[in-house]
């Protein structure tokens, strides 16, 4: 690319958007502190310069009002004092020690390691951890995918074979409960869209109640009642199975377990279930037939039924539709992507329960609606502390009042975050992080297939005074409690000034010898490859690690790619901040991830067959007290979860309004722009309307991430927190996964 930077000007940086998991490559202008000019970064393999409106506001972020400067101490009455780092290491690695040595480490509850684009820290986090003990962790993902997760550990064999969709090659593209025009969820998610809307050889399916930006470009809008996608999904795939739409030969290569799957199918009260649902069953008919016949299909599930009555359910029926047709393991369709390191927990075949209240754990997370019960009890072993790095539980989990009161009865909350959070107002000490763009960073949401890519971003700018890089905090934090010694890297340290081969077999020695320091190996490799790397680039020694063992677990992949070695994968990576490949594919390969024994996918799954079985003939009906269904949490254009505090980034939609349908609104009484109350059985907020036709009747859509503190006050604050009104014990049977888009609601005018 030319470079059309005039002489006076800040050259052009590459970087990345850290607005949502797809972490468009952008290239940023900074002068003096300020994000001042951004666009698309052509350089980036898998963005290839898209962006959404949004990236362009970043320095709402990077400048905004919220950036906390200095660590700081709660006194007895609440309000928070400045403290120096020092004192700050030194007191929260005593505090955190107390609780381990009173109650043992398990008591110590983490929660966070990185939101939409920042993993780096919460890999170095893990040291910490280790240092105190705390085997439990949660974050996100355990209110949205974690049901997801475990039916991929049913049929695929283990949890972490997760898949991925081909939208840009798909014939036909299914979205369930997803909107990417808002949301994306892929790469240059608007421009694939379009391209299949415009294609009449291809086809957009969506499920959804409410006709989002994306169902208004779609083939077919199946425009289910909210909370009925079991009935939808079912039916779909009993008219798969009746008209005979199924691809046999695939199943009986690739699959066990069709027969039995297939007995319950066939018992399905095809008219029955789409009425349920609130469809057409010759529109129904006609979406199983476009799926039958397509070439290659690809699906994505998301919140519309990931939080929602019988989560894991459908998401056990949306995948056996791509399964029964076929549509795995080749262009166009589903495949099991590549990783370069993991987002969550792990992926062992063991099942672990939560300490209080036995409750599922999936990849390691304990299920975000459990956590307050885990806390708010007088169980022995309940949580008694809390660390949350990079995550507003107090605004994101359900129940936020109930949540409040969990942090409240804690023995010691830390929060590492880059604001004053709805969470760290509850903390007992916050210790403030240097922004995404002040240090070398990356986000672990690499979920492309065939291309898989990776970006470790560079710092733009220095970190703010007073804050510091996670990795450099966990550091202190670990040495405080005295985890392990100088003496103990001495070998490393030696080692590592000799090179980097010479650092490998060192490294691998000494991990044998001292397997203690495995526990640390983020921060062993920080505190010792790391400064040979060059000056300030400590926190890259974890990504040479993380390059090493993805060779080893990918070698063909990653020499297709174009790298020879882990070493080389390294190089590749530091020389392109803009993002590199780091795995090219065969289609095949996502058979040989299968992990169950035989390598086949296991179709039946008795407990959620039995689930199947179990569904009622209608939905159970309404409480008259609360007849609305309210979706808390929507995706809009000016919603990016909480990462923007300033309400000055909101170029639409300023209150975050209420969507209401036309006929709802007038027999409310209320106009686009009238305010109203919600209320459900744990809370009430007030809200601003917005009359929208894309709602059904009876169907409410409030935005997510709004209600924020962004002054002083941390009572003033703009449109509705979602989970004033949510609740933890409408959850899913299997998953623990909150059903924050079907929330029985009450709306009035005021
Ligand atoms: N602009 C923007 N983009 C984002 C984010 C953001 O905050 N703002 N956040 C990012 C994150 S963290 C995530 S997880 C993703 C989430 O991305 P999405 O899941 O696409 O987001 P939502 O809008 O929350 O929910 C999707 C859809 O579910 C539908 N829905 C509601 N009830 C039902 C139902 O009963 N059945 C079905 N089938 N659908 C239903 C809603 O109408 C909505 O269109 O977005 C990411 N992208
Ligand atoms: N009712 C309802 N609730 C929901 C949802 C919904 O749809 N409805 N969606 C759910 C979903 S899908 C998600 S993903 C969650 C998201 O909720 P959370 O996981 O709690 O996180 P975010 O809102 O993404 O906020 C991330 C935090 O990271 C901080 N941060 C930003 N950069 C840095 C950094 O460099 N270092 C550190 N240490 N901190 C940083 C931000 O200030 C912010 O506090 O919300 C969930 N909650
Ligand atoms: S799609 Fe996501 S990552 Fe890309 S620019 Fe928009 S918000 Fe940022
Ligand atoms: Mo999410």
């Amino acid at each position: 690319m030319t470079d059309t930077t005039a002489p006076h000007e800040a050259p052009w940086r590459s970087t990345a958007c850290i607005l949502c998991a797809v972490n468009c490559g952008i290239e940023v202008r900074v002068e003096g502190r300020e994000l001042a000019k951004i666009r698309g970064d052509r350089k980036h393999p898998g963005s290839l310069g898209y962006t959404c409106e949004k990236a362009f506001r970043l320095d709402h972020y990077q400048s905004g009002p919220h950036r906390l400067t200095t660590p700081l101490r709660r006194r007895a009455d609440g309000t928070f004092e400045a403290i120096d780092w020092d004192t700050a290491i030194t007191e929260v690695a005593a505090r955190l020690a107390a609780v381990r040595d009173a109650h043992g480490g398990e008591s110590i509850f983490y929660y966070g390691g990185g939101g939409q684009g920042n993993h780096l820290g919460g890999g170095h986090g893990a040291g910490l951890r280790a240092a105190l003990g705390s085997v439990f962790t949660s974050n996100a993902l355990a209110q949205e995918k974690t049901g997801e997760f475990w039916v991929d550990g049913q049929l695929f064999g283990r949890p972490r074979c997760h898949t991925s969709g081909d939208f840009e090659h798909a014939e036909v593209a299914v979205f369930v409960g997803k909107n990417p025009w808002q949301s994306h969820g892929f790469p240059r998610a608007r421009v694939v869209l379009k391209a299949l809307a415009a294609d009449p050889e291809r086809a957009l399916i969506v499920i959804d109640p409410r006709r989002t930006e994306t169902a208004a470009m779609a083939d077919f809008h199946l425009q289910v009642k909210p909370g009925t996608d079991a009935w939808c999904l079912s039916a779909l795939l009993a008219v798969l199975v009746e008209e005979d739409l199924v691809d046999h030969a695939w199943i009986d290569a690739h699959t066990r377990g069709f027969d039995a799957l297939a007995t319950h199918l066939k018992r399905i009260p095809i008219a029955a279930h789409c009425a349920v649902a609130g469809l057409d069953e010759a529109l129904v008919r006609a979406v199983a037939r476009r799926i039958g016949r397509a070439k290659s299909v690809s699906i994505f599930e998301d919140l519309g039924i990931q939080q929602n009555v019988n989560s894991t359910l459908d998401s056990y029926l949306e995948k056996l539709v791509y399964l029964l047709t076929g549509n795995f393991a080749k262009r166009g369709a589903m495949n099991i992507h590549s990783r370069f390191s993991r987002v969550s927990g792990g992926g062992g075949r063991g099942e672990r329960r939560t300490p209080v209240t036995g409750e599922r754990i999936i990849t390691g997370l304990i299920p975000a609606a459990v956590i307050p019960d885990e806390i708010l009890t007088d169980h022995p072993k309940r949580f008694r502390a809390m660390i949350v790095e990079s995550a507003n539980p107090a605004h994101s989990l359900p129940d936020s009042a109930r949540m409040r009161e969990a942090l409240d009865a804690l023995d010691c909350v830390v929060v590492i975050d880059v604001a004053l959070t709805e969470t760290a107002r509850h903390a007992h000490y916050v210790l403030p992080a240097a922004s995404q763009y002040e240090k070398w960073e990356a986000a672990f949401f690499n979920l492309e297939f065939p291309h898989n890519t990776f970006q470790l971003r560079p710092p733009l700018l220095e970190p703010l005074a007073g804050t510091l890089p996670e990795p450099e905090i966990h550091r202190r934090l670990v040495r405080a409690l005295g985890a392990y010694t100088d003496e103990d890297l001495a070998d490393l340290r030696a080692a590592a000034a000799l090179g980097r081969g010479e650092f490998a077999m060192a490294l691998m020695g000494a991990m044998a010898e001292r397997p203690h320091l495995t526990q640390y190996a983020a921060l062993v490799l920080y505190e010792t490859l790391g400064p040979t790397l060059g000056a300030g680039r400590e926190a890259t020694a974890a990504v040479w690690g993380l390059a090493q063992t993805c060779f080893m677990a990918y070698p063909e992949a990653v020499q297709r790619a174009g790298h020879e070695s882990g070493d080389a994968l390294y190089e590749a990576i530091m020389a392109h901040p803009e993002g590199v490949t780091f795995t090219v594919d065969a289609y095949d390969e996502t058979l040989r991830r299968l992990d169950t024994p035989d390598k086949r996918v296991n179709l039946a799954v008795p407990e959620l067959l039995e689930a199947l079985d179990a569904l009622p003939a209608a939905p159970p009906p309404r409480d008259p007290q609360y007849p609305f269904v309210l979706a808390a949490g929507e995706r809009r254009t000016s919603t990016a979860n909480t990462i923007f505090r300033d309400p000055a980034w909101r170029k639409k939609d300023t209150h975050g309004a209420l969507r209401v349908s036309p006929d709802d609104a007038a027999r409310l009484g209320v106009a686009d722009g009238g305010r109203v109350r919600v209320t459900t059985r744990r809370g009430h907020v007030e809200a601003v309307v917005e009359v929208s036709d894309t709602m059904l009747a009876g169907h409410v859509s409030l935005p997510n991430g709004l209600g924020l503190a962004h002054g002083d006050d941390p009572n003033v604050t703009l449109g509705a927190a979602p989970n004033e009104l949510t609740s933890t014990t409408d959850r899913d049977p299997i998953a623990g996964t909150p059903w924050h888009k079907h929330v029985a609601a009450r709306v009035e005018a005021l």
